[in-house]
C-alpha cells in the first residue's frame, strides 16, 4: 500500500473522461488499496482514481466520522440508475481544489449500480453526505470538478486563486 500524489488544478488530466475498467483483478484491487490510505492520509472522504492520474471509473468512499468505525466503499464503473427530482445544496471541498469551498446543488439522492473490490455488481441508494460524494467523485470520472458548477465569474475566481499558488510554489 502507498500514499500516492494528489492532482491539482488547473492540471490537465484531471479534465481526462476516464476509461472503464475491464475486470476488477489484483492489480485493480492494489489501485484501490492504494486509493484508499491516499484517501485516508489527506484526509478526505472520497477519491476518484484521476486524482492520483489513474484514468479509470473507480472511486473509493468512507463517509464514516472520526470516532466512529471506518466504513470503506470500493466502486468500480458505476453508473446512475435513477436519481431524485428534488435538489439539495451543500458545502463541497475537493482534494484537487485545496481549501476551496462553495455550495453546489444536485440531486438530494442517487441509486447506482457498480462492481465492488471482488467485482461483484452491486447497487447502492444513498442520500445525504453519501448521495453528494457519489455524485462528487462520479463527476471525476468525466472530469468535472463540483468548481464547473457554479457561475464562470466563481469558477475562475478560485481557478486564479489556484494558479497563483501553484506558480509561488513552483519559485519556491
Ligand atoms: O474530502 C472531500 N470532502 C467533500 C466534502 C463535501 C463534498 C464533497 C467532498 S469530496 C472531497 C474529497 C474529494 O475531492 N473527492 O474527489
Ligand atoms: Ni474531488
Amino acid at each position: 500500500m502507498a500514499v500516492l500524489p494528489i492532482i491539482t488544478a488547473p492540471d490537465k488530466r484531471l479534465e481526462a473522461v476516464s476509461a472503464p475498467v475491464a475486470a476488477v483483478d489484483d492489480a485493480v484491487r492494489a489501485q484501490l488499496d492504494d486509493m484508499l490510505e491516499t484517501m485516508y492520509a489527506a484526509p478526505g472522504i472520497g477519491l476518484a482514481a484521476i486524482q492520483v492520474g489513474i484514468p479509470k471509473r473507480m472511486l473509493v468512499i468512507d463517509i464514516a466520522r472520526e470516532d466512529e468505525e471506518k466504513q470503506p466503499l470500493f466502486i468500480v464503473n458505476p453508473e446512475f440508475t435513477w436519481v431524485s427530482d428534488d435538489d439539495k445544496v451543500y458545502e463541497e471541498g475537493c482534494l484537487s481544489l485545496p481549501e476551496q469551498y462553495a455550495e453546489v446543488a444536485r440531486p438530494a439522492a442517487v441509486k447506482i449500480s457498480y462492481l465492488d473490490y471482488n467485482g461483484e455488481q452491486k447497487e447502492l441508494q444513498a442520500d445525504g453526505l453519501l448521495a453528494v460524494c457519489l455524485q462528487h467523485e462520479m463527476d471525476h470520472l468525466d472530469g468535472i470538478l463540483f468548481i464547473d458548477h457554479l457561475s464562470a465569474l466563481k469558477r475562475n475566481m478560485i481557478l486564479r486563486k489556484l494558479l497563483k499558488q501553484k506558480r509561488l510554489v513552483e519559485a519556491g
